[in-house]
């Protein structure tokens, strides 16, 4: 069968896990490919949290009652979950925030207050989203610092040639994502801090579109910080983490002030709380913390190898059939991808093609994907972006290339 697979995936008992597939939309099941954007929610996180909204619902570390010391209790077996996942030195370590934008803002804030001054650079690439952008302007903005682009080529790969010669005992943070958000392009991210470490430089990693992807070690990978969202690793929205090596975490003041983060108030003055909590002010989303525990206890069961090459399979099967679209141009055509496909159709507006398609019952994704500059770089206002899951299947893609070739029928 041209559609069967070769990897060590259970497609039935993966798509157990996510009701919600299992659904019209406009008449016609629904094929969900914006799992960039963000990925379904597992039942198993459902699950807690319905659990923790019906039985454990009580503020953390702060209660000394059996609910508030239950839902402690879930929320720092989360961390350490976090401590594990990504292989950091310890689960101080870990940061809970609200997403991969907030914590970049978070060391784009207490970080660069601390340590950029005027004139010290700050090297991102083309190819990043939004998130690791605007925060690094307003530090910029505040401290004097520069700016400076590590340039890409057509293919959507960064250009580390370039690279190294934009590095020098100016540049004080690199700040890239792992994995483009818009292309799919996997970054040699390893290489890039080996770099940066070489000229005393801090990195600053963007794994939102790596994690649900990639295993990532923040040990191996030597990175002083790392970025990722739980909504888009089957988990639920409104959590982020922050990795951030201690040494650093020590000595960067807080970014918010409020109850959790602090030793000791008076009006003359504030002693702050030791991490991780030195960072996380006020009342988090206790419940979500809870239940992306078992986002990726999800992740780990499949494991991320399985889950990297069946995606690739899913990658390349997808590739292989829309070539024969007439007027299709891939945007973003790295030698090594997860599974996200850009693209232009000629002659059909992206946001005309996601509106056909979602009438066939397609979720994509349309429009310049919040990486604004790197559509500068390519010439275009957006694409359309499929980026496939784990319980994304080839019968999808099937009916996906069908329903393209319809709509590219009518307009050509
Ligand atoms: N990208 C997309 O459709 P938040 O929203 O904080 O969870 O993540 C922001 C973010 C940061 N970096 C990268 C590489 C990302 O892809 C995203 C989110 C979504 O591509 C929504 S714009």
């Amino acid at each position: 069968m041209s559609n069967s697979t070769t990897t060590a995936i259970d497609i039935k008992k993966i798509r157990a896990q996510f009701p919600v597939l299992n659904q019209e939309v406009n008449g016609k099941p629904l094929i969900y490919f914006d799992n960039a954007a963000t990925s379904q929610t597992a039942k198993s996180v459902v699950d807690a949290l319905i659990k923790f909204y019906e039985k454990d619902h009580a503020n953390i570390h702060r209660g000394i009652h059996t609910l508030a010391e239950r839902s402690t209790k879930g929320f720092e077996e989360t961390r350490e979950r976090v401590h594990q996942f990504i292989n950091s030195e310890e689960a101080d370590e870990i940061i809970f925030t609200k997403g991969t934008t907030e914590s970049i803002n978070l060391v784009a804030q207490s970080w660069g207050s601390k340590f950029l001054k005027k004139g010290d650079e700050i090297l991102i690439s083309q190819l990043e989203h939004h998130s690791n952008i605007v925060p690094w302007q307003l530090a910029a903005e505040r401290t004097g610092a520069i700016i400076k682009v590590i340039p890409i080529n057509e293919k959507g790969e960064i250009l580390l040639d370039a690279y190294k010669k934009l590095l020098n005992r100016k540049t004080k943070l690199v700040a890239v994502n792992y994995v483009s958000n818009s292309l799919g392009t996997i970054n040699p991210v390893k290489e890039i801090i080996e770099l940066a470490i070489a000229q005393g430089a801090i990195t600053m990693i963007d794994a939102a579109q790596a994690a649900p992807h990639i295993k990532i070690d923040v040990q191996d990978l030597n990175c002083d910080f790392l970025a990722l969202s739980s909504h888009k690793m089957y988990g639920p929205t409104g959590v982020g983490v922050l990795y951030g090596r201690r040494d650093l975490l020590e000595v960067i003041p807080p970014y918010q002030g409020g109850g959790e983060m602090i030793k000791d108030v008076s009006f003359n003055g504030t002693t702050f709380n030791d991490i991780p909590y030195k960072f996380e002010a006020g009342t988090p989303n206790i419940g979500e913390v809870i239940a992306f525990k078992f986002a990726m206890d999800f992740i780990d069961e499949i494991g991320h190898e399985n889950i990297q090459a069946y995606e690739h399979e899913l990658l390349e099967y997808a590739n292989s059939k829309l070539k024969s679209i007439p007027g299709f141009t891939p945007i973003g055509t790295a030698d090594k991808k997860t599974s996200v496909i850009s693209f232009l159709i000629r002659n059909v507006h992206p946001y005309d093609l996601g509106q056909l398609l979602d009438a066939k019952g397609i979720a994509v994704r349309t429009g310049h994907h919040c990486t604004q500059p790197l559509m500068d770089f390519l010439e275009i206002d957006g694409t359309v972006r499929a980026s496939f899951a784990v319980y994304s299947t080839k019968e999808e893609i099937d009916v996906f290339c069908e329903s393209l070739q319809k709509i590219v029928a009518r307009f050509n």
